[in-house]
Order: C-alpha cells, then structure tokens, then sequence
C-alpha cells in the first residue's frame, strides 16, 4: 500500500459518520488479519441498519437488559462469553476487562471456519490483555448433538459447565440449542426480532460497541450489591415485555423521522 493509499483511507474526526466509519474500518482490518470472515462483512452492515433505526443510542430497554445481564452474570457459577470474529475485531479491550472483572473465561466459538482463525483471535485478544481465554485447543472440543453448525463445538472448561452464557452477534439455531442443554442465554443482538433475540432468556438490543462499556460500568455498580438484590433485578425482568418497548421505540423513532430527516435541509 502506498503512503496516499493509507493517507486516503484515514477517516477525518470532523466527519459526521466518523464514529460509524472508524467501527466499519476495524472489522475491514479483521478481514485482513483472519479474526473476521467474509460473512461479517454482511453481519455488520445489517447491525449497523438496525442501528440506525435505534437512533444508534442504548435506549432504556436495552439498559434495562443490560442491567438484568450483570446481575445474571454476577450471580453466575460458571459465567462465560462466546467471543466471534466480529467482536474480538470491535471491543478487544472492552472484552478483556470484562472478563476479568465478572471472572467470565472469553470462549472462541465460530461459526465460519478457517485455518488460522482462531490463533488470529487469540492474538488479538492476548494483545488487548485477555488472560482467560477458551476455544483454543481443537482436540479439546466436545460436541452439542442439539446443534449441526460449527458452532457445536465447545469447550468442556467453559460453555460446557456454565450456567450462563452471553452470546454477541449470534446467528439463530445455537441459542435455542444451549436453552435445550439448561443454560440461560444473554444474546446481544441491533435485530430485536431475529431469532437468537426471541429465544434468549435476556436480549440487549443494542450495538456491542456500547454495550461493552456499560456492562463495565454496571458490574462496577452492581458488585456492590448482595444476592437479593441481584435476584430482583434478575427477577423483575420481563424479556418478552422488553423486546416489545423497544419495538415500540422503532416505531416511535421512525414516526419522528417523517419530521426530522429533513430539518437538515431547511437550514
Ligand atoms: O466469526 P464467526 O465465524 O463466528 O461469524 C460471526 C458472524 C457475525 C458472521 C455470524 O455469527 C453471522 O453470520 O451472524 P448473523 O446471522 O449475520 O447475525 C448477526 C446478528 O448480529 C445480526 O442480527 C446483526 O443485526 C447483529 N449485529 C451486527 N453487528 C452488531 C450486531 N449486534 C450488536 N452489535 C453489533 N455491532
């Protein structure tokens, strides 16, 4: 690459997508280096549409969810995170902290399989200070009979134990296959509809970039709680009532365009 090629490329902070273009490039630069394939391309593009149509902003219900997530996570036994191509790409960072704050192992799991993927993402993560990292050891792997994809395949020290698992960016069969298997599932998902959102116990509907960072936050917050706190976050959650606010929320956001999108041109 020439130095105009790099210099062309550099997005200028003073761009008003310049938040949405500087996540769009790092999942671009995972192309590169194998921690993201091909398909995440696409996956990114559909959350960032889904984004948008959220105002791109945690809006309450995802909040609300995201505080329901902790608690579960805090209460947890065995808690862990799937880690994908997409995420390991976006928050590294975000990622390695959280782990280490609710003691939560980041377990490799991917659904496109590619010589060299994993060792890229174990780079990656390692780089960003992760420490308790699963999913590595392929001869290790046990199988879920429940799932077909390559999902299946998962670590007996970490999804096989645990008692709650949260899934970023998941693509539909593999939660309802661990709700099969007894575990409680916190899905990350921009789409409040797709499947993975519908049959997770806790659904955040909301960017990963932003739920990361407010996870941190919470857990700090809620550390400090005692059990029967915790449980009455967790038990006062309504899944099914939270996804339904926020498909209100779209409908609320939408109807508000029909004014707003055009103020930009009657200035
Ligand atoms: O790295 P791999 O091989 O495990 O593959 C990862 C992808 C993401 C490619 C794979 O899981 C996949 O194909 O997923 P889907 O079926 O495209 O689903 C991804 C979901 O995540 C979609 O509903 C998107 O709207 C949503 N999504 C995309 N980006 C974000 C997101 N949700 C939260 N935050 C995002 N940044």
């Amino acid at each position: 690459m020439t130095k105009n090629e790099i210099n062309n490329n550099e997005i200028p902070k003073s761009h008003p997508r310049y938040e949405s273009l500087k996540y769009r490039h790092k999942i671009i630069e995972g192309l590169k280096n194998l921690v993201v394939t091909e398909a995440g391309l696409i996956a990114h593009g559909r959350g960032e549409c889904f984004d948008y149509i959220l105002g791109e902003k945690t809006n309450q219900p995802a909040e609300k969810a995201t505080r329901a997530a902790v608690a579960s996570m805090i209460m947890a036994k065995h808690p862990v995170i799937s880690v994908n191509g997409n995420i390991a790409a976006l928050i590294p960072q975000e990622l390695a902290i959280i782990s280490d704050m609710l003691n939560a192992p980041l377990e490799i799991n991917l659904f496109y399989r590619k010589e060299g993927r994993i060792k890229a993402i174990v780079e990656v993560l390692e780089k960003a200070g992760a420490t308790n990292i699963l999913g590595k050891n392929e001869e290790m792997m046990v199988e879920i009979s429940e799932l077909k994809s390559n999902r299946r395949r998962i670590d007996p020290e970490g999804m096989l134990k645990s008692d709650v698992i949260m899934v970023p960016l998941e693509d539909g069969d593999r939660t309802e296959a661990l709700k099969k298997i007894g575990k409680t599932v916190i899905a990350v998902d921009l789409n409040p509809i797709s499947r993975t959102a519908i049959w997770a116990d806790i659904t955040i509907v909301d960017n990963i970039i932003r739920t990361l960072p407010l996870m941190i936050k919470m857990t700090e917050e809620l550390k400090k709680f005692n059990e029967d706190q915790l449980n009455k976050i967790i038990n006062e959650f309504d899944n099914k009532k939270n996804i339904k606010d926020m498909l209100d929320l779209i409908k609320i956001y939408i109807n508000n365009q029909k004014e707003d999108a055009f103020k930009i041109t009657n200035q």
